[in-house]
């Protein structure tokens, strides 16, 4: 770790204007070159801490970077983890304003919602399969508080890694009947198709991103508590959206989520 409690301060407080302000940054790294992972947690837990503070509830953690199409399109090669406020939900078919957010992208994923706490080390995609209640598939609207949406792994994960909204609906699947390798999607823009996938490109099976997530967790001894949302990480790569635009995740088995960005 190399930086102070008033640095790890300082910078929830820069990045969570950036955020609140959608206005991009220079990332933090360019500053701050010695930060490692440790510290770029503390970031991303003091941004949590900010908003709960100011009565914001934490409804669900993500995994990013689950993917190797995510990992070759962003130039990095780890998994990460960030957590879900209350205000990034949106119902399906809903709007979102383009106004408050900075350069948004779309991903196709996989959403799971826990019905039993989740902790680690040692928890493994079957523990994963027993405490889930059910999966339905997800849009989630990304949004880097960085320039160009350039960054690194530590400056990416102080950013929370780069949530900013999601969509959830389609069809519900409980987990247990389900072969979660399998789920083929479809990402349209405007009735084009922009990405195909399967869900095995997390990590083999989504359920494991979920495991490596309360395993991650477990460092910080935290669970994922029952009822959480979670969101597995994208399939396919991201896609830039803009006013105007329509986009719609058809998942096979699970029904389609839809949305339109103004
Ligand atoms: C980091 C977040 C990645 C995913 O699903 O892989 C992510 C980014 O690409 O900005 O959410
Ligand atoms: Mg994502």
């Amino acid at each position: 770790m190399s930086l102070s409690k008033e640095q790890i301060a300082a910078l929830a407080e820069h990045l969570e204007n950036a955020e609140l302000n959608a206005s991009a940054v220079k990332k933090i790294t360019d500053d701050y070159p010695d930060m490692d992972f440790r510290d770029a947690y503390n970031v991303q837990y003091e941004i949590r801490r900010r908003k709960e503070a100011r009565g914001t509830r934490i409804i669900g953690m993500k995994m990013g970077l689950t993917s190797r199409a995510k990992m070759e399109q962003m130039g990095v090669d780890t998994p990460i983890y960030g957590f879900l406020a209350d205000y990034f939900e949106r119902a399906e078919s809903g709007e979102i304003s383009v106004k408050d957010l900075i350069h948004p992208k779309v991903e196709a994923e996989i959403a799971f919602v826990t019905k039993s706490p989740l902790g680690g080390p040692g928890c493994n995609a079957a523990q994963v399969i027993a405490a889930t209640d059910f999966i339905m598939p997800a849009v989630e609207v990304i949004d880097s508080r960085y320039e160009n949406f350039r960054f690194d792994l530590v400056s990416v994960i102080a950013d929370n890694a780069s949530s900013s909204r999601f969509f959830t609906g389609g069809q519900v699947l409980a987990p247990m009947s389900t072969d979660m390798r399998t789920i083929g999607v479809v990402l349209e823009k405007n009735g084009q198709v922009m990405e195909v996938g399967a869900s095995a490109a997390v990590l083999g099976n989504p359920a494991t991103a979920i495991a490596m997530l309360a395993n991650q967790l477990a460092e910080r001894d935290e669970k994922i508590p029952a009822g959480s949302i979670i969101l597995s990480g994208a399939i396919t790569a991201a896609i830039p959206v803009e006013a105007g635009d329509n986009v719609t995740l058809r998942a096979h088995g699970m029904g389609s989520v839809s949305m339109r960005f103004v």
